[in-house]
């Protein structure tokens, strides 16, 4: 006969184990020339976030999560936290193979940075309460904040860990549970912190970690009727795409952290060397992928010549490679698709007339490396001036007066973030004002305590993420009223 249902559903498992996936040349296995497999990881489709969202669904409605006492809440946090310290050599090695950013990065600035955030949010569990209301009738009135219910939760993969951090943080601290999609690119720390998460006490049901492609598993995510509320990071294009589909669905408020094109004004009083140093740290960071990255540098016309000399011979003098070495700054860039745009925008920028100053290339015929790369005499009608290129591409732009800069800077779609170089108290502050961003760097940049809110003006988002500003995202306010039987009193 054909089988019956109960054997399809129940496959035998073989006890032979596939152990050749490499190529065979040459009489030995290798890996490919473009590459190595560094995992195969279980793709999630519409069938599977329905599982992971109903999981989600029964652990909210149901509990124990959001009926536990807050104290226990940040308790579980906290125990999260330490272990992530502890795994600090895991996650950091799965983010390098994952993304191809430098190992020391991962280790040393973004763990800490992630446990560091886990605390801040256990911290608030127990402290999240509503009000007391005057009424001018008598009643009694007071609010009640409660979580939202099932978070859906889609992040990128430029920092898949730290985003993954900025997501579940604020959502487990409220209450709520969470379904997070990650990034298609980078599956790998997340499903890894997420099972620290349950040692440290984690109910089940409470946190789902799904990974999977954007049109089928993150869709299928924003579109469910039954999640209470999405936050997104990613690209503009794809937010529009999130906003529609919990628009179309039933309504469910989202969050966006989106794109941007962030300016850095150097100002005529500006340390030129601080300057230089701080510009190539704000673009080149992260191999350039960062959505907050300075890729509109704007240099006064009395310091312009000094510091592209400057900027040039630091691009040339980073050190790019092996990102598991020590004192390499960067990596390869995450993927093909992303390695051939930022190309496709080095080509556009010559094209276009701006002067290539430093890199523009590939490095070697092996991994996604690319030159740290300077174009100077960027106009802003041009696309790498426009776009985010998301790669080590510095933009040099000479301006004139502060108004000029002002109207310039606040020309762009975007709002994410922006710097300001100066020793002028008077100007930081007129700058900082005028910008059109949500974060304004004076004399710093890449500053991201746990307790500072972080998002986007105009098409870089909505909403804000981290400090005290997330937890409204993930938590409802329920005025509550009742008639006082003696106004006297
Ligand atoms: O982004 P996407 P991509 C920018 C950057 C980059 C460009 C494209 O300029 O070059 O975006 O990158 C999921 N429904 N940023 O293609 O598509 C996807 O699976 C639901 C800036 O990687 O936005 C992944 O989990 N989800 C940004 C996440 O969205 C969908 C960081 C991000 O992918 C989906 C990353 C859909 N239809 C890229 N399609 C930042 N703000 O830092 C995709 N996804």
């Amino acid at each position: 006969g054909y089988g019956t249902a109960a054997a399809i559903e129940n496959p035998t498992t073989p006890s032979v184990q596939v152990n050749y996936t490499q190529l065979l040349i040459n009489g030995s296995f290798v890996d490919s020339a473009s590459g190595y497999v560094i995992a195969h990881v279980a793709e999630a489709d519409a069938e599977d976030i329905d599982r992971a969202v109903s999981a989600s669904r029964k652990a909210f409605d149901e509990g124990p999560w959001p009926r536990m006492t807050a104290y226990e809440r940040s308790m579980v946090l906290f125990r999260f936290a330490d272990l992530i310290d502890k795994h600090t050599e895991e996650l950091a090695t799965l983010e390098t193979w994952d993304n191809g950013k430098t190992y020391e990065q991962a280790a040393n600035i973004e763990l800490p940075m992630i446990s560091r955030l886990i605390r801040y949010y256990a911290g608030w569990a127990d402290k999240i309460h509503g009000l007391t209301v005057p009424a001018d009738s008598p009643h009694h009135v007071q609010t009640i904040h409660e979580p939202i219910g099932v978070a859906g939760q889609i992040i990128p993969w430029n920092f898949p860990l730290l985003m993954f951090s900025w997501k579940i943080g604020p959502a487990l601290a409220c209450g709520n549970t969470v379904v997070l999609k990650t990034a298609e690119q980078t599956p790998l720390s997340a499903l890894y912190a997420a099972k620290l998460l349950h040692e440290a006490g984690l109910p089940p049901g409470v946190l789902n970690v799904v990974s999977g492609f954007g049109p089928t598993a993150g869709s299928a995510l924003c579109r469910h009727k039954q999640v209470d509320k999405l936050a997104f990071t990613g690209s503009t294009q794809t937010g529009k795409t999130v906003l529609e589909l919990a628009a179309k669905s039933n309504l469910k408020p989202v969050t966006l952290e989106l794109g941007g094109k962030s300016p850095f004004i150097i100002c005529k009083d500006a340390d030129v060397d601080q300057a230089v140093e701080l510009a190539h740290f704000a673009l080149f960071f992260n191999q350039g992928q960062c959505c907050c990255a300075g890729s509109r540098t704007y240099v006064h016309e009395s310091v312009y010549d000094e510091f592209l000399e400057k900027a040039k011979a630091r691009a040339l003098n980073r050190r790019v490679g092996d990102p598991f070495k020590a004192g390499i700054e960067q990596g390869p860039q995450v993927d093909s698709e992303q390695f051939e745009k930022i190309l496709r925008y080095i080509r556009s920028g010559i094209e276009s007339g701006a002067t290539l100053e430093a890199g523009g290339e590939r490095i070697g015929s092996k991994g996604y490396y690319i030159q740290p790369t300077v174009f100077s005499n960027v106009k802003e009608d041009m696309l790498i001036a426009k776009d985010e290129i998301f790669g080590p591409v510095q933009a040099i732009l000479k301006f004139k007066d502060i108004d000029e800069v002002i109207r310039r800077a606040n020309g762009s779609g975007y709002g994410l973030a922006a710097a300001v170089f100066t020793q002028d108290i008077d100007t930081a502050n007129t700058l900082s004002r005028a910008l059109k961003v949500g974060t304004v760097w004076v004399n710093c940049y890449n500053v991201f305590d746990a307790a500072v809110p972080f998002g986007g003006y105009k098409m870089s988002g909505q909403g804000r993420e981290k400090g005290i500003y997330s937890l409204s995202n993930y938590l409802q306010v329920k005025a509550v009223v009742t008639p006082l039987k003696n106004a006297a009193w």
